[in-house]
């Protein structure tokens, strides 16, 4: 399964300019990534001056466009950005996206902190199930694997039975993205998992895809993670990240999956 994750909430927008920030440029880059092989698609909108936004009339409009135009799986950011109240990230859900991120723990991001204390991710995962959303579990350190296993032991499955988690590498402040890394997290994996994906930022990007294609894992890629497509070479749009993502996988003898592929894996309804 190949996630194209096209924007975040942590790039200017107005410095990249391959970054997909009006609801249009969402949503055709929904339609390239599917045709070029992605399953399902991370989104984080943004407002009309490029700013990342967590306003619901944006999000339900971003979510009903990407259904109306692709068969992609639609997951809504529960992560924001790092300026982001709890509030607000929880109220995300309340546009019962196909699929949610939950992220693990707090980390160091870069010169901030992403925050994620214990009670707000009980709060997002009894939501979610709730709402009957299906969680994607982020793992930025390996000590948020910790919090997954204690997460499903003290509180139970999420909707729909899976256990899906993508381990975000390489971002300054959590685990680093190489394969020792990787090892070492699947190691620690609680034992309900059912699925992983696996993303690099920045220069990790190759290194992690080659690492998880060959693990067997699934594969994350996009403009939130990436902008070089090699060095000194920028990202001239998300379909490209897919579409290389997508040769790996041939290559590896692992074609991607489709989306309906996708949902029968994750326990995710059409
Ligand atoms: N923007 C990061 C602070 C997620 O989407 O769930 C958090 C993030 C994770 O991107
Ligand atoms: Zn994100």
């Amino acid at each position: 399964m190949i996630t194209v994750a096209p924007t975040g909430a942590e790039l200017d927008a107005a410095a990249v300019p391959a970054l997909p920030a009006s609801l249009d440029a969402l949503v055709a880059a929904g339609e390239s990534c599917e045709a070029a092989g992605a399953a399902m698609i991370h989104v984080h909108v943004r407002d009309g001056a490029g700013r990342p936004s967590l306003d619901p009339a944006l999000l339900g409009a971003a979510v009903a466009a990407l259904r109306r135009r692709t068969g992609l799986i639609v997951q809504l950011s529960t992560g924001g950005s790092i300026e982001d109240g709890y509030a607000d990230r929880l109220r995300v859900l309340d546009v019962r996206p196909d699929s949610c991120s939950i992220s693990m723990g707090t980390v160091n991001f870069g010169e901030g902190v992403f925050l994620n204390p214990w009670p707000f991710i009980v709060a997002l995962h009894q939501r979610a199930r709730d709402l009957a959303i299906v969680p994607e579990y982020e793992i930025f350190d390996l000590g948020h694997l910790a919090n997954l296993r204690r997460l499903l032991d003290e509180k139970g499955l999420p909707h729909g039975g899976r256990v899906h988690c993508d381990f975000v590498m390489g971002v300054p402040g959590g685990m680093p993205g190489d394969l020792a890394t990787l090892a070492a997290a699947l190691q620690a994996l609680p034992p309900q998992v059912t699925s992983w994906s696996a993303t690099g930022i920045g220069k990790a990007s190759l290194p992690v895809m080659l690492a998880a294609l060959s693990a067997g894992g699934n594969l994350r890629v996009g403009i939130e993670d990436t902008i070089h497509f090699a060095v000194r070479r920028p990202v001239r749009d998300n379909a490209e990240l897919v579409g290389r993502a997508a040769d790996l996988c041939a290559l590896a003898q692992r074609p991607p999956m489709t989306p309906a592929a996708a949902r029968g894996l994750l326990n995710i309804a059409a």
